[in-house]
């Protein structure tokens, strides 16, 4: 891990970040706002997360805030308005920033009280004809856009009378991960490392499946993650059919192979493990045969992991690798094309092997090209260094399924690995946790 960036240059990416969005709007104007803070029960929230677009162009952590830019403003041009200190409110919910602070802190335009921002807005709005917004993240502002749209005649006169869907310039932004993004996913992949590496030699001595998950949870503790990306998945024997099985009082049974898919968070940032693995330390010769298969459309997988390439030409070669081996263990039959192009593989991978991780664990998918003005499906999207995604494909038999022969029934085998794509191919960010079939049991002996 190298040496933490100062304060100071951080706030400089969020700058240069907001002059970039500055550059492509023009003319028109872009808000993103805090993410919304939920009711759980009577006078409990669900705990505070943060609208990763917002964090992205603010690296700002309170609710209730908004950014505003406004691309031909003669005036200010970068708005964020927040909650102003409140000493009764903060004894209660934590301490707030406050404007004096923020002032110094941003290097934004203005700074201003929340509590004006349904006012001052379609002011500052009133000389903007299109408005970059993502509707679908706050309920309460989405409305609150909705009526100033709405009037018997159409837009308002002074309000902008287009909305542009924000994602489409920030999801093209976020795919490609700057110097300070990558240093701080790196550390979020160490810490999630560390922690598979102390939970999987002693996986034997936890008694359920939700022991795990929170042993797991620990070690990310332990190892300095803020929290997880994800609700923990740890699902032991069959329950690892199911993909997103969520942890229970289930035993580690000694025959059993065990599936942990788990991420944390660090400074905003996500990183996604999968590793599956016997709780005995030993594959039986079934479970090894399919956990062989597994790794070798992993392996098939990175090595399509390149510039140029796709996160399609990544997932047909898994899928490829994954039906050749379906037809060696007699689970399918015939000829390997004609099993491909009739998706026979299907019933045992059922998922895409890759997602883009940043912000989020699923991160933003990017569909537009700012260069040439259309729209691409994001599996397409030609791969470029500085782009970060998992390579995750699974072999799934149901226990139920009774045309697989009987000993690989049960048996759900994932591993993940998280890639950073360099000049000349990509960097394994999370190789240090094996998944060579000797090389776990070593570990584990
Ligand atoms: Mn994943």
């Amino acid at each position: 891990m190298g040496k933490e960036m100062k304060k100071e240059n951080i706030e400089n990416i969020y700058l240069s970040r907001r002059k970039h969005i500055l550059r492509k709007i023009k003319n028109d104007a872009l808000l993103v706002t805090s993410g919304p803070t939920l009711p759980r029960a009577p006078d409990q929230e669900h705990p505070f997360i943060q609208d990763s677009n917002f964090y992205y162009l603010t690296g700002f952590e309170e609710p209730n805030s908004a950014l505003l830019l406004l691309g031909n403003s003669k005036g200010p041009r970068s708005i964020l308005f927040l909650r102003e200190r409140d000493a009764i409110a903060e004894k209660w919910q934590g301490e707030r920033l406050g404007i004096n602070r923020a002032k110094r802190r941003f290097n934004i335009d203005e700074v201003r009280n929340i509590t004006e921002f349904e006012q001052e807005l379609p002011i500052l709005l009133s000389s903007s004809r299109v408005l970059h917004y993502a509707p679908g993240i706050n309920s309460k502002v989405d409305r609150f856009i909705w009526t100033l749209f709405a009037s018997i005649s159409g837009p308002r006169i002074n309000f902008p009378h287009t909305l542009r869907d924000a994602r489409l310039l920030l999801s093209e932004m976020r795919l490609i991960k700057d110097r300070y993004e990558i240093q701080t996913i790196k550390h979020a992949v160490d810490i999630t490392t560390h922690a598979f590496l102390e939970l999987i030699p002693s996986i034997s001595k936890l008694s359920s499946e939700a022991h795990a998950a929170r042993t797991l949870e620990q070690h990310f503790a332990n190892f300095g993650a803020s929290g997880t990306a994800f609700p923990t998945i740890v699902a032991s024997g069959k329950n690892a059919t199911c993909l997103h099985h969520s942890p229970k009082l289930q035993p580690l049974w000694k025959r059993e192979l065990v599936l942990v898919d788990a991420g944390v968070k660090y400074r905003g940032y996500a990183s996604d493990i999968t590793r599956t693995f016997p709780v005995s330390g030993k594959f039986t010769s079934a479970q090894a045969e399919v956990y062989n298969l597994v790794y070798n459309a992993l392996q098939a997988g990175i090595a399509k992991a390149k510039p140029g390439n796709s996160l399609d030409t990544i997932h047909k070669s898994t899928v490829r690798e994954l039906t050749k081996g379906l037809i060696s263990i007699g689970v399918l039959s015939g000829d390997l094309s004609q099993n491909i192009s009739t998706e026979k593989y299907k019933p045992f991978f059922m998922h895409r092997c890759s997602h883009y991780l940043g912000l989020d664990v699923h991160d933003i998918q990017p569909n537009y090209d700012s260069m040439t003005d259309t729209m691409i499906p994001p599996y397409s999207r030609p791969l470029m260094p500085g782009m970060i995604f998992t390579i995750e494909p699974g072999l799934y038999f149901d226990p139920k399924y009774n045309k697989v022969n009987n000993q690989y029934r049960g048996i759900g085998v994932r591993l993940e690995e998280d890639i950073l794509i360099t000049n000349n191919g990509c960097e394994v960010l999370t190789k240090q946790v094996p998944t060579k079939l000797t090389e776990i049991e070593s570990i584990m002996s």
